[in-house]
Order: structure tokens, then sequence, then C-alpha cells
């Protein structure tokens, strides 16, 4: 089991995976943690690749894309009924879709 941030590449995504970065370092001592930048048409590609269902999960400030919504959510409530994903973001969701919500 391991910590995994991915986070969009911009300076605010940036900053919130330095302070996520810093929470995980205190709550999750002695378990690795990775850091990936990542952005909307690659989340789900991104996710598969670097996370293992049974991980912690932080995603932040990676909008929702459209093209991959309904596998995002399969992959979203794959990875958080196995482990923990919490996801993080401030860009408006997609129409008919609310992740005000724990999965
Ligand atoms: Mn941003």
């Amino acid at each position: 089991m391991k910590t995994v941030l991915l986070v969009h590449g911009d300076s605010d995504g940036v900053v919130s995976g330095a302070l996520a970065y810093k929470f995980f370092t205190i709550k999750h001592k002695n378990q690795p943690l990775e850091v990936f930048f990542s952005h909307p048409a690659g989340l789900h590609v991104d996710l598969k690749e670097f996370a293992t269902p049974g991980d912690t999960i932080f995603i932040a400030d990676i909008a929702l894309s459209e093209l991959h919504l309904e596998e995002l959510m399969k992959l979203f409530k794959k990875y958080n009924d196995k482990g923990e994903l919490i996801y993080v973001d401030h860009h408006p969701e997609p129409l008919g879709v609310s992740v005000r919500f724990r999965i």
C-alpha cells in the first residue's frame, strides 16, 4: 500500500500537491508516497498506471473530462472501495454529475 498524489501541473495544482504531500507524510508515516502530475484528458490513464486498488489516492485540481467521465466514475468507485480516493477540485462539474458526496 502506498499514497499516490495526482495533481495538475499548473500553479494551483503544484501548491495543492505540496500541501497534500506535507499532510500525508505526517498522516501516513513510513508509507511510500508518490507524486505525479496529470491533466483532465489523461487522468483515467494515469490513475490506472500509477495507482493500485488499495492505495490511498489524492487527486487535486484536475477537472473531470466529459469524454472519460463514465470510466472515471467507475475507477473512482473501484479505487475507493479497495482503498481511499479523495478528489478535490475547483472546476465546474460536468453536467449531471455531482462529486459532492462520498462514494
Ligand atoms: Mn488549476
